[in-house]
C-alpha cells in the first residue's frame, strides 16, 4: 500500500530579471555648434526642438545632462552614432553610456 510516488504539485517558475537600463548622457565642449547638437538630438532621440534645444543647453551649462535610457545595446548604438554625426563634421562633439543604479 501507499507504494505510488507522488511528485509535488509545484512547478519551478525562473526569476525573470528586468534587463538594466543605461543613461545616453550629452557632454559639452566648447567647439560644436548648438544648432548643430540640437539637430543631431532630434534626429538620433527624436526629439522635438523644446526638448532638443533644452538637454543641449543643460549640458551647455552644466557640463553634461542625461539625454534618454534604454537597454544596453540601443544606448550604446545611438551614443555611437550620434557622436559620429559630430565627428563626420569635425567636432568634438560626445556622447557617453552608463548603467542607471
Ligand atoms: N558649448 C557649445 C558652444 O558654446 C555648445 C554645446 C552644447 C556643445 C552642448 C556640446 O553637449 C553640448 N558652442
Amino acid at each position: 500500500m501507499n507504494d505510488i510516488l507522488t511528485r509535488p504539485r509545484t512547478k519551478v517558475r525562473p526569476q525573470i530579471q528586468r534587463p538594466r537600463l543605461h543613461k545616453v548622457i550629452l557632454l559639452n565642449d566648447d567647439y560644436t555648434p548648438r544648432e548643430f547638437v540640437v539637430v543631431i538630438l532630434k534626429a538620433e532621440f527624436r526629439m522635438s526642438e523644446d526638448q532638443a534645444y533644452k538637454v543641449m543647453i543643460t549640458a551647455h551649462k552644466r557640463g553634461a545632462c542625461v539625454v534618454a535610457v534604454y537597454t544596453r545595446d540601443v544606448a550604446e548604438t545611438k551614443a555611437t552614432r550620434a557622436t559620429e554625426a559630430g565627428r563626420a563634421k569635425g567636432y568634438p562633439l560626445m556622447f557617453t553610456t552608463e548603467p542607471e543604479e
